[in-house]
């Protein structure tokens, strides 16, 4: 993580806070990027949550993109493939054609990890 964004972190950290404390009583008007230790507290958990997920969901990805991670995303064939393989019989190859061209935000014609993210967050 680069400096810049561990300050934008905390930046936000304060403003959220700010909001939430914004009876006007609590002066805590320094633009310094000082943390108390309740801040600290809750940049390090929201660092960790973020960390994981962002683990889990690259695990996912790589389960789905099986040897097509070389390729840069899933195809439509290995998103079936994957998806027979975890017990999904309902769709038939029209639904997943659907599925894929929904998934598939920026329409190269794969499920990169952003198209994926984007997915599974949608859920
Ligand atoms: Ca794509």
């Amino acid at each position: 993580m680069e400096i810049s964004e561990v300050e934008q972190n905390i930046r936000n950290i304060k403003q959220e806070k700010r909001a939430v404390s914004s009876q006007g009583g609590d002066d805590d008007s320094d633009e310094e990027l000082e943390l108390d230790i309740d801040e600290f507290i809750s940049f390090i958990s929201k660092e960790m949550m973020d960390n994981d997920i962002k683990e889990e969901l690259v695990e996912a990805y790589r389960k789905f993109c099986g040897p097509d991670e070389s390729k840069g995303g899933i195809t439509l064939s290995q998103l079936q493939e994957t998806m027979a393989t975890y017990g999904e019989k309902r769709l038939s190859p029209q639904d997943f054609e659907m599925l894929f061209r929904e998934t598939d935000y920026d329409g190269d014609g794969l499920i990169n990890f952003d198209d994926f993210v984007r997915m599974m967050m949608s859920k």
